[in-house]
């Protein structure tokens, strides 16, 4: 289902936040009987009441698969409960109290209290719900859910479940063609948070520049109880007040004088400068009823048929396709590890990233938006084939979903709406065209583009997208070993896709699996001389391609090292990272970060 006003809980003058975050109670069902959580209705009483299951302990947030120390855990197939208590203060009997999922995977359902709550489906997208009817204030509470990673033609993304015969007896197995593992479980905060029962629901902005002048457009939506008044106010990075205005409506424009704009990172000494918008409700006597602060970028972006500009500069993308991934957590939220990947990537000179293959956490999203690194903003969509209505209508909420998240975050500066589609058939094209037009509906101020890898001749997905993003593998899943047949090859290719769209491209994948550690010279396939080798190939393909005035980036798979389904074509992983799955960098890592420097100042 599509929500609006999911606004990120944070404490103000008017709201409290609690952490539902620690450690939960985790069962799941036996391989035997899959369904018996389900059948036995596990909601009505604690699990920890339950006979003849095994009860763990589980963190929240993580990805409950390399948690406990069983291979059938890891890799079950369909759903897993959670359960814990929590505390509900007596000051919020006569407050709204909603309770909110940073992202669950693959979908959830929620009861308190032994009664349904919400569910959702598709992963890595928040989901909330007003709960105060179900709590008992004053008390302990309890809260249940039931989490499936099952993956069918009509999720988000596609997979397939049959059953095989085991040396064990029946199980069921799941099959996808992504590589990355599919994590699943309580992957983000859990958060309880309150307001008035007069509130601000959602904010939506837009920033333009108009001669001296920054100008910030916003859109309010509240719900009150009692006449209200709405103003906002815009302060500067100094908690300075530069402008209030009263708002009759909800919407209207603040003008900044000589306004600092915020700047991708190595683009301006001062990159990712945000203001903050408090928009207040006030009562009919004019007591301060609700406040929400929102950090805000004032930035243009805007595209032609070869170009890219923020602020009418042109950019070129440095970087590359990540994942959220780590050791023993998973796709589970880790700040640490958040903060160490934020220092790596400055410590690259990269400017932007793919949050390839889904949304990423909101948390990542800030660190982005404060240091000025441009994400193209991917939905959950990979390798997306089969086409179906239904799969079209779950397609477009992840889309409509994320916009809503994320819609006003300056780092976002395009949408991607499909990693490895099939791109091939009329039918695709029917399809994207669909998915282009609700997204255009949504956010007509982002270019979209999709990130295709199959051939340029038949493809028939580009002319519905803004920018042309493609992903090849030269010297590694083609012409494995063969350094020199890259420059030529991805020459040819991006001026392939220029001549068929005439828009602008971005070489949005390329790269090769490389053991760390493993030196073999003259280069050789996994070794770390050969991603160096790979590197300084496609650079120089790049760089030619940039004379060409609409090649506008370069983004290396991947960051890091991650863990994968279990295949003979992988050692461990995927081992494209230019750093280890622990982020320490290889020598591809020293070789790009030269380069990204370099372009960072030609630029
Ligand atoms: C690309 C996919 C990416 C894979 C990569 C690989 O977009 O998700 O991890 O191949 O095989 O096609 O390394």
């Amino acid at each position: 289902t599509t929500q609006l006003g999911i606004l990120f809980p944070q404490e103000s003058e008017s709201r409290e936040v609690r952490s539902l975050d620690g450690l939960w109670n985790f069962v799941v069902s036996p391989t035997t009987d899959p369904f018996l959580g389900q059948m036995q209705n596990w909601y009505k009483n604690p699990l920890s009441k339950l006979k003849n299951v095994d009860l763990h302990v589980m963190p929240v947030p993580s990805s409950y698969n390399d948690i406990p120390q069983n291979a059938t855990i890891r890799d079950h197939v369909g759903v897993v409960w959670y359960d814990r208590t929590f505390f509900v203060p007596k000051t919020w009997k006569n407050r709204r109290v909603c309770l909110r999922f940073s992202s669950v995977s693959y979908s959830a359902q929620v009861w308190v209290n032994g009664q349904l709550a919400m569910k959702h489906e598709i992963g890595h997208l928040p989901f909330e719900k007003e709960i105060g009817s179900l709590l008992k204030f004053g008390e302990n509470n309890r809260i249940s859910v039931s989490c499936d990673n099952t993956l069918t033609a009509t999720t988000v993304p596609q997979g397939s479940v049959k059953t095989v015969d085991t040396d064990e007896g029946k199980k069921l197995i799941q099959s996808y063609s992504f590589d990355f593992f599919n994590y699943a479980g309580i992957h983000r905060p859990v958060t309880l948070y309150s307001t008035p029962k007069s509130y601000i629901d959602d904010i939506s902005i837009k920033t333009d520049i108009e001669g001296d002048y920054g100008l910030v457009h916003y859109n309010i939506t509240y719900y009150n109880v009692e006449p209200i008044a709405c103003s906002v106010l815009l302060l500067n990075a100094d908690n300075v007040v530069l402008t209030k205005q009263a708002s009759l409506f909800g919407t209207g424009v603040l003008k900044v004088y000589n306004p600092k704009l915020w700047w991708p990172y190595l683009m301006d000494p001062n990159p990712g400068y945000l203001y903050t918008l408090r928009v207040e409700l006030t009562s009919s006597k004019g007591e301060l009823v609700d406040v929400y602060k929102l950090p805000i970028g004032i930035r243009t972006i805007s595209w032609s048929n070869s170009k890219m500009l923020i602020n009418n500069r042109p950019i070129y993308f440095t970087g590359f396709g990540r994942h959220e991934d780590s050791d023993i957590r998973g796709k589970g939220l880790d700040m640490p590890l958040v903060i160490r990947d934020h220092n790596l990537i400055k410590w690259m000179g990269a400017n932007s990233y793919r949050t390839s293959h889904y949304p990423y956490a909101e948390e990542i999203m800030d660190l982005a938006d404060k240091l000025g690194i441009m994400i193209i903003d991917e939905c959950p969509s990979v390798n997306t084939n089969l086409f179906s209505l239904t799969l079209l209508g779950k397609h477009k909420n992840s889309l409509t979903e994320l916009i809503q998240r994320d819609k006003n975050r300056p780092s976002v500066v395009m949408w991607s709406i499909a990693n490895e589609p099939e791109t091939n058939s009329d039918l695709a094209g029917l399809y994207f065209a669909e998915v282009v037009k609700h997204v255009k509906n949504i956010d007509p101020d982002r270019p979209i583009t999709v990130a295709i890898s199959h051939q340029v001749d038949r493809d028939r997905v580009g002319q519905h997208l803004d920018i042309i993003s493609f992903n090849r593998y030269n010297s590694w899943y083609s012409n494995s070993g063969r350094l020199d047949m890259i420059i030529k090859n991805v020459i040819q290719e991006a001026t392939a896709w220029r001549n068929k769209y005439n828009k602008p491209v971005i070489m949005s994948e390329y790269g090769s699996d490389t053991f760390a550690g493993l030196h073999i010279y003259p280069q050789f396939v996994w070794s770390e001389e050969f991603q160096v080798s790979m590197i300084a190939k496609h650079a120089k393909a790049f760089d030619m391609l940039r004379q060409q005035g609409w090649f506008i980036g370069e983004h290396i798979w991947n960051f890091a090292d991650f863990q994968t389904g279990q295949s003979y074509t992988r050692v461990g992983g995927n081992k494209k990272g230019v750093f280890t799955r622990n982020r320490q960098p290889k020598a591809g890592a020293h070789h790009l970060r030269k380069r990204y420097f370099l372009l960072a100042n030609e630029l």
